[in-house]
């Protein structure tokens, strides 16, 4: 008892998921597409993913099953306009239904409007290389908003868009890969404007509702003589967007692991344990974002995803324990920390690596998609029942 560690009354434990991830058979997206041309880095299709399109019910008595207070899923922009400006009533009613279901158990909806994917229209017509990216995904946001605002506990404009630049317009591992034409500076700026026509869109329309953006961050560490590297990634990926967030409701943290800097610039960490995904295993990495987040940002934060991919779910404990007892830290330094979402509820879709990476507290067999929690989902559930860490 002399570790236990307790967290404020009402601080929102919740895990968080992808539509991408876990709905199936999203087809008229450019990830779907991108899965399936050839020379890609995809090592599989998404195929019916967890199929919780239909399985959403099921998820969400899990959820509840678990104690947690809240649940964090993405819409599907591609189901919700698959045309340019034809709006599909059934997945907006769809999306209506999950936020019901998660008010039914008492569940916090943590809704995200942009996880990764576009509708095929929206990549054929250019996607973040557009002049016109921004409009379009104001006037998505604002449909969102009209339909389902009025129920949305939390509203998340864009998931991660400095991965989506780094990763599609660097590194060329998520669409558009070698189509892009752009630097990824480039497509940074465009998405801090995305963002804030989606913000506005929701804050005009029906609700009264956090909205705020979720970053990828890093513990970015710099050996000497690292340090103009460190700073050069810390400014591109994380500051440009938290200085860009100062009016938000709140900054949502992303964090995983951490990145190493030294005079040549990033190195890798050699003598250290690794993640499956190759990441150092360092759970130390959500104190560290949450104070810099805290610091730069100034907003209120939420830890949106925090997670480990590792097929040896001690593993995970081991790290969600690290990771969970490091928040704490900086809320008893007190900083204003409203919630903790563990990525992912379920072992789902896990992009260009397929579904090798399980980052889920609860397996999905592949064939039938019968859930069976994991000793860590027990473990969280501990956590988030008590509020207090051990
Ligand atoms: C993210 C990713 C998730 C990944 C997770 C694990 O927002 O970072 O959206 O989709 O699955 O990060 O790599």
């Amino acid at each position: 008892m002399d570790n236990a560690l307790s967290f404020p009354e009402g601080f929102l434990w919740g895990t968080a998921t992808a539509a991408h991830q876990i709905e199936g058979g999203n087809y008229n997206s450019d990830w779907w597409r991108f899965e399936h041309a050839p020379g890609t880095p995809c090592f599989e299709p998404s195929g019916d993913a967890c199929d919780s399109w239909n399985r959403y019910e099921e998820d969400l008595d899990i959820v509840a099953d678990l104690g947690l207070n809240s649940f964090r899923f993405s819409l599907e922009w591609a189901r919700i306009e698959p045309a340019k400006g034809e709006f599909s009533q059934v997945a907006l009613n769809h999306y209506l239904d999950v936020i019901e279901a998660c008010h039914a158990r008492n569940i916090v909806p943590v809704v995200t409007l942009h996880h990764f994917t576009l509708p095929l229209w929206v990549a054929d017509e250019g996607g973040f290389e557009s002049p016109q990216i921004v409009e379009w995904m104001g006037r998505y946001a604002a449909k969102v908003g009209e339909h389902l605002g009025a129920r949305i506990g939390i509203a998340c404009t864009i998931n991660e868009p400095n991965i989506v630049a780094f990763m599609g317009w660097q590194m060329g591992v998520f669409p558009p890969g070698t189509a892009a034409t752009k630097r990824w500076e480039e497509i940074n700026v465009v998405m801090r404007d995305c963002h804030k026509a989606m913000r506005d869109a929701l804050v005009a329309g029906p609700g009264n509702f956090p909205v705020g953006l979720t970053l990828s961050m890093g513990d970015n560490i710099a050996l000497p003589g690292g340090e103009e590297h460190r700073d050069r990634w810390e400014r591109e990926m994380e500051d440009l967007y938290l200085e860009a967030c100062r009016g938000d409701d709140f900054i949502g943290v992303q964090c995983y692991s951490k990145g190493l800097f030294g005079p040549d610039g990033y190195i890798q960490d050699e003598d250290i344990e690794r993640t499956d995904m190759g990441y150092a295993f360092w759970p130390e990495c959500v104190e560290a974002t949450v104070r810099h987040a805290a610091r730069v940002a100034q907003v209120p934060i939420y830890v949106t995803e925090n997670g480990i991919g590792t097929t040896k779910d001690e593993d995970r404990i081991r790290y969600l324990n690290a990771a969970i007892r490091g928040l704490h830290n900086t809320i008893a330094d007190g900083i204003d920390v409203r919630g903790y979402c563990q990525w992912s509820l379920l072992d789902n879709f896990e992009w260009a690596y397929g579904y090798r990476m399980q980052f889920g507290i609860v397996e999905v067999n592949r064939l039938t998609f019968e859930r069976t929690l994991k000793p860590s989902a027990s473990w969280y559930a501990t956590v988030a029942r008590s509020g207090i860490i051990q």
